[in-house]
């Protein structure tokens, strides 16, 4: 495919197809060690993900949002951009935060309910963000502010097609490009909101299309492919930081497992579909390129893996031993000063035994 045009304009980039064969011309220029640090990252956020279903199930966890599929949209841009660009999540990037160097533990803990999870400080992130969208105008604000500062550094936002329905999306980038923000969005496309498919969610033929309206740059990747998600999120960062302004990307991905573990997917979707995109899995075609380049063979890649299943065990034993929170850690790390009303619940809450 390599770059390929829409008849809309919309340009569609992949550089790594289903079957592992590389685009010579497109091929981001990436060290050794970053590939095989991208490729650790991806195992690692898939097998987190099978750990916290698995807590999950036997109620030592709350709900999870898995990622199994996403992790090249994830993964790829996190390599692609610097420790003080800013990362705005919303609740399904687990392996964005992996690669950011975020302890496991912090991200099991946050799923326990435990507001240590949302301890971002220090870095340049933003704790998790459930209310879908809301998290696009904050990047908007980071960028603005940013430019207003004199500081080189790009905010990258994740939101799903479901979040390009909410008027935040609109105003997020409408602000964005009137203040030429240094922003991007970074729209996974997975297909689905819970249950809606993305052809209900708007009549639009692309959603990279929409930032036509606010006069920004806008285009598709195929988001199971790492080398390309690498490659527009470092030429997106490179046109924020030269003052060209905000991105959205979509990228056309699909989510594997549930929306979240409450969540019975084949309630509104047929097997045949998931297995076509099982087909086109992110992790499988990586590896291939990473063998076709003589970089890992299958016994690196078989020792990666029992490594980071026994660091995740520790991570998982460390997480179950931490001990309950109290109940005013609630919104401790929510608000610079918690609000008196906040307050008065805790109190009452005590009250009442603490019982969460
Ligand atoms: C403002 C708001 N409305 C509704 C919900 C409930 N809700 C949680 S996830 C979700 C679907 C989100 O879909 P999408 O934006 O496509 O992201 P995905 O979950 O597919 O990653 C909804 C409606 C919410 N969290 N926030």
């Amino acid at each position: 495919m390599p770059i390929e045009k829409l008849d809309n304009g919309v340009e569609k980039v992949q550089i790594l197809d289903k079957d592992g064969n590389v685009d010579k011309q497109l091929e981001p220029d990436i060290p050794e060690e970053t590939l095989i640090q991208m490729y650790k990252d991806m195992v690692y956020a898939r097998k987190l993900d099978k750990k916290a279903f698995k807590l999950q199930r036997r109620g030592d966890a709350g709900t999870y949002a898995p990622v199994q599929g996403e992790e090249a949209c994830q993964v790829g841009p996190a390599h692609a951009l610097d420790d003080d660009d800013w990362f705005v999540p919303s609740f399904r990037e687990a392996a964005f935060a992996i690669s950011r160097g975020y302890s496991p533990v912090k991200l099991l803990r946050y799923f326990m309910g435990d507001s240590y999870g949302s301890k971002v400080g220090g870095t340049n992130s933003l704790p998790v963000s459930i209310p879908i969208a809301s998290q696009l105008l904050h990047a908007t604000g980071i960028g603005m502010a940013s430019n207003i500062k004199g500081e080189e550094t790009t905010s990258i936002v994740y939101f799903g097609d479901g979040a390009t329905s909410q008027g935040d999306f609109h105003g997020a980038l409408n602000f964005a490009g009137v203040y030429n923000s240094p922003v991007i969005f970074f729209n996974q496309n997975n297909r689905y909101a819970i249950s809606t498919p993305r052809e209900k969610q708007t009549a639009s033929q692309t959603i990279a299309q929409k930032a036509d309206a606010y006069g920004i740059k806008g285009l598709q990747v195929d988001g199971n492919d790492i080398l390309a998600t690498y490659k527009v999120a470092k030429e997106a960062k490179e046109r924020a930081e030269n003052g060209e302004g905000p991105t959205l990307i979509e990228g056309l991905t699909y989510r594997i497992g549930s929306h979240t573990t409450s969540d019975n997917p084949s309630r509104y979707r047929e097997d045949e579909e998931v297995q076509k995109w099982k087909e086109k899995d992110p992790i499988t075609r990586f590896s291939k390129y990473l063998k076709d380049k003589g970089i890992l063979d299958e016994i690196d890649m078989k020792k990666i893996k029992k490594e980071i299943e026994e660091d995740l065990d520790k991570q998982v034993e460390k997480a179950l031993e931490m001990e309950d929170p109290e109940l005013e850690e609630m919104f401790k790390h929510v608000y610079e000063e918690v609000p008196q009303r906040l307050k008065k619940q805790v109190k009452t809450a005590e009250k009442r035994g603490g019982d969460r």
